[in-house]
C-alpha cells in the first residue's frame, strides 16, 4: 500500500485556532464558552501534537525503508518535564500558538501552567534518559526509548511542619493527551512456576518454561521530536493489564472479590514508580518491574521492529542496547531465552549473539547501590532466568579460571553469584560479563569504576572499559528555561548554537564586552525577579531583592552534603548575630535549596526538617533578615528546576570527592551563567577544566585524600573539637535555637555528623568556608564576576548531551573499527 500524504494544520495564526477549535468541539464535545481551563489545556496539547504528526509518520516510515542498525535506549525512569513547551520548540510554534489563543481570548501562560509533569523518574538518572533521547532526536539517530508507564510518578512533595509529606503523583488525572495507547499491540508477560525438560521434534532434549502467571504489557506512545529538524522519535512505555485469564477467573469463578483482587494485583506492576534512588531495597514487585519493561521491549523489537524473518544470528545488526544502570539487566538473560527457546537457537549461537546487543551504563560508586537479587527470589519469580544465570556464569568464571589460575579467591569476587550474607544475583557483574562496554558517567567516575569497584573486571577485559562524560539538552535548559540568555546568545553569535553547542565558545570574546555583559547581568537579574515572582506566587516565600542567589538543588542524600551547605548557613549566621563580622562586610545570600528524600530514608528527612526549621528562625530573626534568606520550595521537580537554575549566581557541587558519579545539574547551571563552589568530583572536575580554575571556587579533599583518610580512620569530633567557627556552628544547631528550645529536634542530624559523619563533612567544612569566603569577595567585584558567569557560559558547550550522544556512538554504539 502507498503510505498517505500526510498533512498536518496550516501553520497560521487562524490554522492553528481552527485545529484548537475543531479538537475542542469535535474531540472534547465542548463549545469555547463553556470550557475549562482544563479543556483548553488538553486541547491546546492535542493541537500541538497534530502539528508533529506527520513528522512522526514520515520518521517511522523513512526507518522501515531503510532498516539500519538502531539504539534500544533501556530505561526503567525518564524524568520528561513538561511536554508542551518543548513540542512547541520544536516545530518553532510557540508564537503562532500565542497568537492564536490569545485570538481566542484566551491566557495562553495559563493553559501553559496546567501541564502536570510526567516525573517518571527520581533524579539524575531519569533526567539523563530524557535528555539522550531528545538529543537522539534532535541528531537523526535512529533509536528507540523503552520504559514503563508509571500511573504514578515521584511522590509529590510537601511539608507539614518542616517535614516530608509525600502525596501520590496522579499525572493522568486530567487526561493524557501527550500519550498513544495501543492495546492492539499488547504483548504477554510470563512469571513465576518452574522448569522442565522435554524432547523435541528433532529428539533433542531442551529445556522450558512452565510459567505459573502471566500480565499483558500495553504500550503507550509517546512523541520525542528533534529540534527543528523533522524527525520525531518513539519513547514506549510500558503498561501492565491483567490478562484474559484474569477476567475469565473473575466471571468463572464463585469469590468474585478475589478474582477482582488478583486482577489489581497483575495491574500493580506498573502502578507506581519506587522512590528511592541508590538505595536499592530487594523489593519483589520492582524486580517484577524490571521484567515486565524488558521483556514487553525485547519482544516488541525483535516480532515487531525488526523485518519478518531476520536472521537472528545477526541481531546485532539491528540494535544495540543500552542498559541504563542495572535495571533492565534482567534483559540479558531474556535474550537468551528468547533466542533458544522461543527461535531455536543454541546456546552458543545465542550467546555470541547476545554479548553483541547490550552495553551498560554505571551511575554510582557507592557499593551499597549495586543491585542484588537474592537466588530465592529470582528462582521463585523467574526460574528459566536463573538457569540461564547459572550457565552464563559458568562459563564465565571457566575464562576466569584460565585466565588466572589457581585464583579462588578471584573467582569468587568476580562471580555473578554472591555467596554472603546471601546468595544473589549481582546484576553489574552480569552486565559487565555480557556487556559489549561499560561505561562510567564522567571521566573521574569511569577511571574509579574501572580501578576501584571493578578492578577484577577491568584485569581481565579492560578495552571493555570506557567513559562517557554525561550532558544535558541546550534545548530544554537553556532555550526553554533560558529564553533571554538564548536571545542574547543569538544576538551576539547568531543562530545554531542550540545544535552545536561548542560554538558558545564565541562568546568568550564578550567577556570583557562592556555592553554584553551589561545585557548578561540584566538578563541574569531579570531571571531572579521572575524566580521572586515565582517563589511568592507558588510558596508564599518573599525573598530580598538583591542578594546572591545560592542553590543546592539535587535529592537529599547523605553523600550530596546538604548539611555541610547548612553548616555554613548556621555559621554565616553566628558570625551575624555575634557582631564577629560587621554587617557592612556581608556579602547578602538568599540559600535555595531543592530535594526531595526517599520517604523510607530517615536521616535524609531529618536533614529536611533541620533546614526547614534554620530557614524559619532565619527568616523571624530582624538581627538577619536583611542580611540572609533561606527558600526551600517544596516538590523540587523538572518544571522548577527551569525556573530556579536560569537564575542562580552560584551552584553548589559539594558531595564527599569519590561519591557523584557525574552530576547533570552543575553542567545546567554553568550553561546559565552560575559559578560553581564544589569538590574534585564527578563532572565537576571536568567543569573545571574547561571553564578554568579562575571561574570556579574548589575546595575540599581529592579523592585519594578522602581514601586515605578513610583507611587512617576518620573521627569527624576531632575536627570539631580543634576547629572553634564548626564548634561554634554545630553547638548552635545542638542548642535548639533553631528548633524552638527542642534539642532532642536536632539531634539525630548533629550527633551523626560528631560520631558518624560518613561522607566527611566536617573534615571538608574549613575549607569549605574558606572557598565561600572567596565566592564573597568575587562577588563583590560586579566585573570580574560577571567576566567569570560568561566564560562559564562560553567553555560549557562541551556538556551538551548531544556531545554525549556523539560519544557513544563512536565508542559504544557504532565505533569505527
Ligand atoms: C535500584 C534503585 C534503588 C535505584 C533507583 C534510582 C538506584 C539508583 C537510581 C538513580 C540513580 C541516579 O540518579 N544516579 C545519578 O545518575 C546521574 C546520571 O548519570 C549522575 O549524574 C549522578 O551522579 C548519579 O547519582
Amino acid at each position: 500500500r502507498a503510505t498517505e500524504p500526510v498533512v498536518g494544520p496550516e501553520r497560521t495564526v487562524d490554522g492553528f485556532a481552527k485545529a484548537f477549535l475543531d479538537e475542542l468541539n469535535f474531540e472534547a464535545g465542548v463549545a469555547l464558552k463553556r470550557s475549562t481551563t482544563t479543556d483548553q489545556y488538553l486541547a491546546l496539547a492535542r493541537t500541538i501534537r497534530g502539528y508533529l504528526m506527520a513528522d512522526w509518520l514520515r520518521t517511522a516510515e523513512r526507518r522501515r525503508q531503510n532498516p539500519t542498525k538502531m539504539v534500544g535506549y533501556l530505561s526503567a525512569e525518564y524524568l520528561l518535564g513538561r511536554q508542551m513547551g518543548n513540542s512547541l520548540l520544536a516545530t518553532d510554534l510557540g508564537d503562532i500558538a500565542e497568537q492564536a489563543m490569545t485570538s481566542l481570548g484566551l491566557d495562553f501562560n495559563l493553559l501553559r501552567a496546567q501541564e502536570i509533569e510526567p516525573g517518571l523518574g527520581n533524579g539524575g538518572l531519569g533526567r539523563l534518559a530524557a535528555c539522550f533521547i531528545d538529543s537522539l532526536a534532535s541528531m537523526d539517530v535512529p533509536s528507540i526509548g523503552y520504559g514503563i508507564r508509571y500511573e504514578y510518578g515521584i511522590f509529590r512533595q510537601t511539608f507539614e511542619e518542616g517535614r516530608q509529606v509525600e502525596v501520590p503523583d496522579a499525572w493522568l488525572s486530567l487526561g493524557a493527551p501527550w500519550e498513544f495507547p495501543h492495546p492492539d499491540r499488547a504483548v504477554q508477560v510470563n512469571f513465576g512456576g518452574t522448569t522442565e525438560q522435554y524432547i523435541d521434534g528433532d529428539g533433542r532434549t531442551r529445556p522450558r518454561w512452565l510459567p505459573a502467571w502471566n500480565v499483558q504489557g500495553i504500550p503507550y506512545h509517546y512523541m520525542v521530536p528533534g529540534y527543528q529538524n523533522g524527525v520525531v522519535n518513539t519513547l514506549r512505555l510500558w503498561s501492565a493489564r491483567a490478562t484474559q485469564e484474569f477476567d475469565l477467573e473473575i466471571f468463572n469463578s464463585g469469590d468474585y472479590a478475589e478474582a477482582v483482587r488478583a486482577q489489581t494485583f497483575a495491574e500493580n506492576i506498573s502502578k507506581v514508580l519506587y522512590p528511592e534512588d541508590s538505595t536499592p531495597q530487594g523489593r519483589e514487585l520492582r524486580l517484577q518491574q524490571q521484567y515486565f519493561f524488558v521483556a514487553c521491549s525485547l519482544k516488541d523489537f525483535i516480532d515487531r521492529t525488526l523485518e519478518e524473518d531476520f536472521d537472528l544470528t545477526r541481531l546485532d545488526e539491528r540494535i544495540i542496547f543500552q542498559l541504563n544502570d542495572t535495571h533492565p539487566v534482567i534483559a540479558i538473560p531474556e535474550m537468551m531465552r528468547l533466542l533458544m527457546d522461543e527461535h531455536d537457537m543454541e546456546w552458543a549461537a545465542a550467546w555470541e549473539v547476545t554479548s553483541k546487543c547490550f552495553a551498560y551504563t554505571c551511575h554510582t560508586l557507592l557499593p551499597e547501590a549495586l543491585e542484588v537479587w537474592p537466588v530465592e527470589l529470582m528462582t521463585r519469580l523467574l526460574p528459566r532466568h536463573m538457569e540461564i544465570i547459572y550457565r552464563i556464569n559458568e562459563e564465565f568464571l571457566d575464562t576466569v579460571r584460565e585466565a588466572f589460575p589457581g585464583d579462588e579467591l578471584r573467582v569468587r569476587r568476580m562471580s555473578v553469584i554472591q555467596e554472603h550474607p546471601e546468595r544473589a544475583v549481582r546484576m553489574a557483574n552480569l552486565a559487565t560479563v555480557a556487556g559489549v562496554k561499560v561505561n562510567g558517567v564522567a571521566a573521574l567516575h569511569s577511571e574509579l569504576l574501572r580501578d576501584k569497584l571493578l578492578p577484577d573486571f577491568a584485569a581481565l577485559w579492560p578495552n571493555k572499559f570506557t567513559n562517557v562524560t554525561n550532558g544535558v539538552t541546550p534545548r530544554r535548559f537553556i532555550r526553554l528555561a533560558n529564553q533571554q540568555l538564548s536571545t542574547l546568545i543569538t544576538d551576539t553569535i547568531g543562530p545554531g548554537w542550540e545544535t552545536d553547542l561548542e560554538r558558545l565558545r564565541e562568546l568568550e570574546p564578550y567577556a570583557d564586552d562592556a555592553a554584553f555583559t551589561e545585557s548578561f547581568r540584566q538578563v541574569k537579574q531579570a531571571n531572579k525577579d521572575r524566580l521572586r515572582s515565582i517563589l511568592s506566587q507558588r510558596d508564599g516565600i518573599e525573598l530580598p531583592e538583591h542578594a546572591m542567589l545560592d542553590v543546592m538543588v539535587k535529592r537529599l542524600h547523605e553523600y550530596k552534603r546538604q548539611t555541610l551547605k547548612l553548616l555554613h548557613i548556621v555559621s554565616m549566621y553566628d558570625d551575624i548575630t555575634s557582631g564577629r563580622v560587621r554587617r557592612e562586610d556581608v556579602v547578602p545570600r538568599t540559600f535555595v535549596f531543592g530535594a526531595k528524600a526517599a520517604p523510607g530514608y530517615f536521616m535524609a528527612k531529618e536533614i529536611i526538617f533541620l533546614i526547614n526549621s534554620v530557614a524559619k528562625t532565619i527568616a523571624q530573626d530582624p538581627r538577619v533578615t536583611d542580611l540572609m534568606a533561606v527558600a526551600f520550595p517544596a516538590n523540587y521537580n523538572v518544571t522548577l528546576a527551569n525556573k530556579l537554575i536560569p537564575a542562580a549566581d552560584l551552584s553548589e557541587q559539594i558531595s564527599l570527592a569519590g561519591k557523584e558519579a557525574s552530576g547533570t545539574g552543575n553542567m545546567k547551571f554553568a550553561l546559565n551563567g552560575a559559578l560553581t563552589i564544589g569538590t574534585d568530583d564527578g563532572a565537576n572536575v571536568e567543569i573545571r577544566e574547561l571553564v578554568g580554575d579562575e571561574n570556579f571556587f574548589l575546595f575540599g579533599m581529592l579523592e585519594p585524600e578522602v581514601a586515605a583518610l578513610a583507611d587512617r580512620g576518620y573521627t569527624p569530633s576531632s575536627f570539631y573539637e580543634s576547629n572553634p567557627a564548626l564548634k561554634r556552628a554545630i553547638d548552635l544547631l545542638a542548642s535548639g535555637h533553631f528548633t524552638g528550645g527542642d534539642r532532642s529536634l536536632a539531634a539525630p542530624v548533629v550527633d551523626d555528623l560528631l560520631y558518624k559523619d560518613r561522607f566527611m563533612a566536617l573534615a571538608d567544612f574549613q575549607s569549605y568556608l574558606d572557598a565561600q569566603a572567596r565566592v564573597d569577595a568575587a562577588y563583590r567585584d560586579v566585573d570580574g564576576w560577571t567576566r567569570s558567569a560568561v566564560l562559564n557560559v562560553a567553555r560549557s558547550g562541551f556538556f551538551s548531551s548531544d556531545r554525549s550522544m556523539r560519544d557513544y556512538l563512536d565508542r559504544i554504539w557504532m565505533p569505527k573499527s
